[in-house]
Formats: structure tokens, sequence, C-alpha cells
């Protein structure tokens, strides 16, 4: 133990600590400053920076052995708080810094030393520091935290008014369409939100901790476990076992494709006769501290008999292959594709055949907050479980049957999260504190690691597709047909839904009239397939947007006028046969052509012999919603002083579900003139808020948005007098009127049949992707300089939080385009090991440019956005670097190595 004195934020703070504790620890810990956050926790993320000494400093590296006496600590509380925010925090605030907000303490306390030191500092200087200070954001694409940036040094210098950066609420009062700030927001600038680590600090006496005893191979029998040891190590209460679950041991995929070779109960709570995947659990020690669970947690002795691991889909595929779960093929699911006539007579007359294959990899999420929860007995016996749950409902019923308890009997509740992109769509540890909470009847908590969080949380599933394209010889595409598997690891959960979007995106925004193809969803022991942002679309439209353009140079044609050739017009459907919802994509291409234009122009102008410029473009389309009549509800209330209360299952990945929420309900009870503060939100608890569905599908705005609109509509109908005006809460009580309202909203669609063909989705999304790329040829190394996004997303909620959507897809598709990967279990188990892009791998060049065409089942006239900028911005970077260097990249990421090859094996 040693004892320290910090000045930290000013006042003289005593701790005493063990001395390898590191400084972050303490800070949270000792000392209650929760604005430090601990993300990677091995100095990648920059959530933890403070001022330390005068420097800015990674708190998770610093141990306390190294800080001498009376040092000086500055954190994000010394700088402004809720009441007394700093500039820096109001230009956060004005430009939709904070989505997740997870991120946003580190970045405010490295803005804040950066402008101690260089008070103008420019764009490129803010770019340089963020980088070398190791900021990481996942959710911003950094665009809008370099403007902030430049506006808080404007304001501190004084050349700026911090009055200007203030929401000026418009005269008509309307917030709908504007840049209102969130309102999680000033709780994420001052980092007084709790996530769920902070709410661990905040827990009861008694709470216990968890570690996970996990496997560290891919594919074993289980011959024993012995917990003996780990039992009576230090501080232990128990370790449980499979042996301990009172239920099925099983989570449910809760599978609705008949067709499916398997029954969806594959995945067990506990490991109890078979390793499936690397990371899966066994045991979990539930300890007084964190650190004796993990001391006892290395002493449970686990026999194994290995099994041949399948990496990947073929290998799975494989005559030889053993069925991973016996009983079920490895390849679990078939879907069809079959629109219009055959295609192999259309192939065999076509001018122009083109095919090619390609692979999307295996993309990480990399959330900055590794995956965190915890689980207790409310008063009356019923098990609680908080989590970063994006689906709370849904995974009460994936869930309960595994544990032994009723759904009635289980509450689930979202945590603030800092980011899921769609990991969350699937449930992670929520059953693991379950079943330990309930083995022990105590509260218990658990922090995954972000080594945890990458080796054991779902991935983007990895898509092997072949396309081949028939046209004529002026471009019009006649037919097509597709081959695609997916790589959906050892759990089956929503891995047919995912295959069947191959039949739905594969050529999406051009009218085929003929298709035939099939995909194949088949099970690996590579990291289990959940939902990423995109799903399905950023795996298989990368192909056809690919070929797209090796179709256009055998034609002779440029890129831009093939498609145009070919995007929905009147008459047109999409491939599952669907009318689309609106005909914007012809708008969409008119106001991109100029930009396209100019981009040629520009990369031209800029090559080098040694580096060349290039341009590439690709078309994004997908549905807002899930499959078929999607449905959620939400309710209203009316207060006693006039205000109202909103109760919704909008759940927040961080995209701004509460200015989702509030928007939505603030247009439609415009009539009320409501101030936005007397709209109150009560979200995201299965007690409290009825089913508004899972934040998947990018359907919230749309199918929650909808709900939201009607139980408004239920309550003004009800309030409504026969004169138009309105009645108050005394007049309702006195007529005896109900104070709350439900909404429901189903969407009017059918889900795809057996050739995929149907309605699917009551709105689409569209945008164009112009993407600048330079590639330097003697190393093969590729940057993207520009990005250029049309985008029709239908009207426009909140424009902040938009922009901020659109910004952080594109960024995400430049990782997944460049660098990101998880194929390499022990390379790409940390942040910079998996390719994660910091501030420089991101251009600060992004324009972004809407057309608003009201959707006709919107909610007000809004689409989704969430996975739009996610659909295809790899596919625009592919082509540039074709287009710049002659290299054609099929299978991702295009590492330089990758690149170089192409070159040569060209040359
Ligand atoms: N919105 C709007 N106007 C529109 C459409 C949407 O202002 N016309 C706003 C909505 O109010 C909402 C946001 O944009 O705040 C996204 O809306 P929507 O597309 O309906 O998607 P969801 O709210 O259902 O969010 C989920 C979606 C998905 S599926 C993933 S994955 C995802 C995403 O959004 N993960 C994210 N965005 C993310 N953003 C962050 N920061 N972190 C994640 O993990
Ligand atoms: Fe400290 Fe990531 S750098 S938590
Ligand atoms: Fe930066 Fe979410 S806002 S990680």
């Amino acid at each position: 133990m040693i004892k320290r004195t910090l000045k930290v934020n000013g006042v003289e703070r005593v701790v005493i600590v063990e001395k390898d504790t590191a400084l972050a620890t303490v800070l949270r810990e000792s000392l209650g400053l929760t604005s430090v956050k601990i993300g990677c926790g091995t100095g990648q993320c920059g959530s933890c920076s403070v001022i330390v000494g005068g420097k800015l400093k990674r708190s998770c590296s610093l141990k306390m052995t190294r800080i001498e006496d009376y040092t000086e600590v500055i954190t994000l509380e010394g700088i402004g708080t809720p009441q007394h925010l700093h500039p820096i925090q109001i230009a956060w605030m004005a430009h939709g810094g904070a989505q997740c907000g997870f991120c946003t303490p580190g970045f405010i306390v490295s803005t804040y030393a950066l402008i101690l030191s260089n008070p103008s500092p420019s764009r490129e200087d803010i770019r340089d520091w963020f980088q070398k200070h190791r900021n990481a954001c996942r959710c911003t694409g950094y665009k809008q935290l370099v403007d902030a940036t430049m506006d808080a040094a404007a304001v501190m210098r004084g050349d700026m008014k911090v009055d200007e950066l203030l929401f000026k609420m418009p005269e008509d009062g309307r917030i709908w369409g504007s840049k209102y700030p969130r309102p999680t927001a000033v709780a994420k600038v001052t980092g007084t939100l709790d996530y769920g680590a902070d709410l661990g600090l905040k827990m009861p006496e008694g709470t216990l901790k968890c570690a996970l005893v996990q496997a560290e191979v891919s594919h074993a029998n289980i011959i024993s476990i012995d917990t003996s040891e780990a039992e009576k190590m230090e501080g232990v209460v128990k370790v449980v076992t499979h042996k301990d679950v009172k239920g099925k041991n099983l989570i449910t995929g809760l599978i609705t494709f008949p067709t499916n070779k398997g029954d969806g109960w594959d995945r067990p709570i506990l490991a109890e006769k078979k390793i499936f995947q690397f990371g899966d659990a066994i045991a979990i020690v539930c300890a007084d501290t964190e650190k004796h669970a993990k001391a006892a947690a290395e002493k449970v002795v686990v026999k194994l008999e290995q099994l041949p691991e399948y990496m990947s889909a073929p290998a799975a595929m494989a005559d030889d292959a053993i069925e991973i779960h016996p009983g079920t093929p490895n390849i679990y699911f078939e879907q069809k594709v079959a629109k219009g006539e055959e295609s192999a007579p259309i192939f065999d007359k076509a001018d122009a055949v083109i095919e090619d294959s390609f692979y999307v990899s295996r993309q990480p999420h990399m959330p900055i907050e590794p995956d965190v929860g915890f689980a207790y007995l409310d008063d009356d016996g019923k098990l609680c479980i908080h989590s970063k749950s994006i689906g709370l409902h849904l995974h009460a019923a994936m869930i309960a049957p595994g544990m032994g308890v009723e759904v009635e009997n289980l509450i689930m509740v979202q945590n603030f999260a800092g980011g899921t992109f769609g990991y969350k769509f699937s449930p992670t540890m929520e059953a693991l504190v379950g079943v330990a909470c309930l083995a022990t009847g105590k509260p218990v908590f658990l922090n995954y690691t972000w080594f945890q969080q990458q080796t054991y949380t779902g991935k983007r599933s990895p898509f092997f597709t072949t396309v081949r394209l028939a046209a004529d010889k002026g471009g019009k595409l006649l037919s097509m047909e597709t081959d695609w598997i997916c790589d959906h690891g050892p759990y089956s959960e929503f891995g047919d839904l995912l295959t069947l979007r191959g039949a739905q995106f594969i050529g999406a925004g051009y009218n085929i009239d003929s298709i035939r193809g099939e995909g194949r969803t088949v099970c690996t022991n590579h990291a289990w397939g959940s939902a990423f942002r995109g799903y399905g679309s950023t795996e298989v439209e990368f192909a056809s947007e690919v070929l797209m353009d090796e179709l256009a140079e055998k034609l002779n044609m440029d890129p831009f006028d093939l498609r145009y050739k070919n995007i929905y017009r009147e008459g047109s459907t999409t491939p599952t046969g669907q009318t689309p919802d609106v005909l914007s994509l012809e708008k969409i291409f008119d106001t991109a052509r100029p930009h396209y234009d100019a981009a040629k122009k520009r990369v031209a102008a800029k090559s080098t012999d040694a580096i060349k410029h290039g341009v590439g473009i690709a078309l994004g389309v997908y549905g807002s919603g899930l499959d078929g009549p999607d449905s959620a509800e939400s309710e209203i209330e009316l207060n006693e002083d006039g205000t109202v209360t909103m109760y919704a299952c909008w759940h927040d990945h961080g995209q701004g579900a509460d200015m989702g929420v509030l928007g939505t309900a603030h247009e439609a009870l415009r009539p009320l003139k409501l101030a936005p503060e007397e709209i109150k939100l009560v979200m995201n608890d299965t007690r409290t808020c009825p089913n508004g569905g899972p934040a998947g599908g990018s359907r919230s705005q749309v199918v929650v948005g909808n709900s939201i609109i009607a139980a408004c509509r239920a309550l003004l109908d009800s309030m409504r007098k026969a004169d138009g005006s309105f009645r108050s809460y005394d007049d309702m009580r006195k007529e005896n009127k109900a104070l709350r309202y439900s909404g429901v909203w189903t969407a009017p669609c059918t889900e795809c049949d057996a050739n995929g063909q149907g309605n699917p989705f009551a709105c689409y999304m569209y945008g164009l992707f112009i993407m600048e790329v330079a590639v330097e040829l003697a190393t093969g190394k590729t940057s993207v300089e520009k990005a250029t996004f049309v985008a029709d997303i239908g009207k426009i909620n909140n424009k902040l939080v938009v922009d901020g959507q659109m910004y952080g897809g594109i960024a995400q598709g430049i990782g997944l385009a460049l660098s990101e990967d998880y194929e390499d279990i022990k390379k790409h188990s940390t942040m910079v090991g998996a390719g994660f892009p910091y501030i420089k791998q991101i251009p600060d060049d992004m324009e972004l440019i809407y057309i608003e065409t009201p959707r006709p089942e919107g909610s007000h006239g809004a689409s989704g956005t969430g996975e739009l900028p996610l659909t295809c911005p790899h596919g625009a970077i592919i082509n540039a670097i074709y287009n710049a260097s002659g290299a054609r990249i099929t299978k991702l990421p295009a590492l330089p190595e990758k690149i170089l090859a192409a070159l040569k094996a060209k040359a």
C-alpha cells in the first residue's frame, strides 16, 4: 500500500492504494471521478485521458508508483460542470460531438490540454494532436469533434461569443429538423452520465464481482471442470457452472424460418459438453472483489479433448468436416432468390457478361466501452438484469428459458451504452449475470476487459459472394445470378435472417427483371455472427457494386452512367419484387453528378508517378425495419403539471434514441405547444415501457417513431374539445378521461417467401458514395482523402444526429475497406491490432448532401438512417483504388500488401 496526496481539480485529496493500481482506477474508485472512463485499459483509446502535472496522460497506463506526491491532476469534473459548462463542452453539444458519449470526457480533457498549449490550432494541428494522444472515437468519424474544437478555441481566444454556439429555439417553436442538442448531451459532455461500469461502482455493499473462466481453444469436448481449488480462494463466494443453472442452460435464437435445419437452441449459457468458439464461458467466479474473482478463475481446471477447428465457412463445409452441433449439418439454412424469367437463357444471349467473387471480412464492432452489466433480485423477487442490450424484450425471451425464469419474472433494463454498432442485438453477458445472481442470491456485476469484448462478443459474419451480371451493349442490366455463403460462427441466432439479406440486397438499387441465386448459412468455430450496422447490405452490396464497376469497364462506360441507366424508376421493382417506397435515385444521381465530375478532375490533377489518386462510387440501399409486419408500441401520459411523459423502448446504442423520441413526440404534440423540456422521457426498462422492439435494422425512427405518433395522437384526440382547444389535466380528471395512452404501429409489409420475394420493408434509405483515394504505388498504402455522400433518408428528425450517423458510418466503412479485421484471434484482439481507425485514417473533408423525399409510411415522413452510411462506402473505396492504380481488390480489408500484390499481378 502507498499513500499519495494528489491535487485533484484544485483540491488536495489523500488516497491509500496498492502501488500498482492505475491512476484511472484511483480516480474512479477512490475519488468517485467517474468521468474518467476505462475503455481499452491498455493505452490505446484515450477515454481515460486526464492532465497530470500539466501533461495529457492516459491514466489507465499510469501506475500510482509513478505519481509523486502533490502532483496536480485535472479531470473533466475540474473543467466544467452541468451548471457551469466550459466552452469546449458547449461546442461539443453544438456540434453533436457526443453520440454514445463514452469517448467524450477523454476528448474534452484532451482538447483542453491542446488549447492550453496552442490557443489557435489549425484543423490539422487538432488532428495531429488527437492522433498523437490516441483519442479514439467509434461513433462520430471525428469531423464534428474537430469542428467543436475549432469553435471552442475561438471562444476561448475571444474571437467568438459562446452565445453563437447555443441552440436558438426557432420562432415557430419547432425542433423537428433542427440542431437541437440531444437530451443526454449535458450529462455526456460533463462526464456525469453513468454507464454500466459507473453504476457498478454504485451497487450496494455485498455486490459480488464476477470473473469468467473461458475457453482458450475454438472447438473441443469438455472432459471435466474442477472448481475445488478455486472455491477455496480468498473472497470467493461461489463458482457457478452449468450444474447451477436451473433452466435449459441454452440461449434460443427464436428462429422463425421453418426451413432452418437447426432448432435455434444451440448457445449454452455455461459450457457443459462442448466448446464451440474461443472465449466460451465455462464458469463464473463470484467473489468480494474483482481481483479475487480473477485470481480464483485462474484456478479452475478444465480438461478438454481438442476437436478440429473450422475457422471459416469453406473449412466447415468440407466433406470430412464433423458437425459442430451434432445432429445439425454445418450448412443449416438455405435461401433462394428467384425473380422473373429464368436467368440462363438470358445470359446465353447477353452482349456482356461479367462475374467475380468477393469476400467481406469478420469486421469487429470495436465500441470503446467494453461489454458490462449486472443483475439483482428486486423486492418482488424478480430477476433484474441491466446491460447494454438494444433489444430488451427480445433478449428476455431469448434468455429466460435457459436461466429457468418465467419471462414475467424477468426485468431487463438498458444502461447507457458506449456504442454497440449491432453486437448487442445478441445477448452477451445478460444470461451470465442472470444465472450468477440466481445461484448466489446476491447482486452480481461483470465488466469485460476490452480483450474479452473483442474475443467474446459477436462479429460481422463474413460473406463469400459470387455475382454474375448480364447486360445489353447499352449497359441495361438483363439478369443477375448470385451465390453467397454466410459464415455465421457457432451460434445460429439471426443467421437465417442475415442470409436472407443476400436475396434482398445483392443488386439493390437497380431494376433487374430476372434474378436467380442461392445463399447458405454455415456454422463455424470462429466468433459467433451478431448483427453489425448494415447487416447484410454491407456484405453483399459490396459484391454487386464492385462488379458494376467491372461491367462498366467491360462496356467501356463510365461507372456513373452505367448505374444511372439502371436505377429504380417508374415501374421498377427491388430484388424482392417490391415497388420502392419512393423514387429518388434519379435525383440523388443528378445531385451527385457535378460532385463526381469535380472529383474526377481533382484526382486527375493530383496524381503523380509515385502516388496515384482515384475516385470511386457505390450505391447504398437498405430497408428501415425488420422484415414483414414489424411492430412497436409506445405510451404517453399526461402529468398533473401539464407536462407529458413518453414511455418507450427505443434502445440507445449511442445513436440518439433520446433525441429520436423527443423530436418525434414534440412534433406530434405541436398542437399543445409544449417546450421540449416539458416532454419527459422514460426509456428502455421493461418494467415501465412497452415493447418497442430492438434497435436494429435502422427501424426505430420509422417503427417506434410511428408508434410514438400514434400514442401522441391518441392523447391529443382525448384532450381535444369540440372547439378545437385542449382539455387541461384537471379537465381530463373531471371528465374521467384516461391520462395514459398507448400507440401501436405495424408496418404494412409481408415477409419474403422461399424465392426471396415479398414486400419486406415499409421504408428504404438510399445514398450514393463518392470516395476519393490516394494510393502510394511503392507501398500499396491507401488513404481516403475525401468522402461525398448524397443521401435520401426522408425527412430529418435531428440534423446533428443524422450528420453524426453519416460521418460515423462512413468512418466505419473506411475501416472495413482498409484496415479492420478480426480473423487472427491473437493479433486482432487489441484496437491497434484490429485496425481501429484513428483520426488520421478518416478524412476531414466529408461532405453530406441530403434529399429529403418524405416517406409515405415514415414517421413525419422520416425513413431510418443508422445503417445507410455503412451499406457500401467500402465498395466506393475499392472502386476508387482501382480507378487510381489498377489494383482490383475483391477481398477485404485492402491492406497495403494486398494492393501491392494486385499491382504486381497486373504488371
Ligand atoms: N434519425 C433522424 N432522422 C431520420 C432518421 C433517423 O434524425 N430521418 C435519427 C433517429 O432519431 C435516431 C438515429 O437517427 O436518433 C438513428 O435512427 P434509426 O436509423 O431509426 O436507427 P435506430 O434508432 O434504430 O438505431 C440503430 C441503428 C443501428 S441498427 C446501428 S447498428 C447503429 C446505429 O443506428 N449503431 C450505432 N447508429 C449508431 N450510432 C452510434 N453512435 N453507436 C452505435 O452503436
Ligand atoms: Fe486508457 Fe483506453 S487508453 S482506457
Ligand atoms: Fe465517441 Fe461514441 S461518441 S465513441
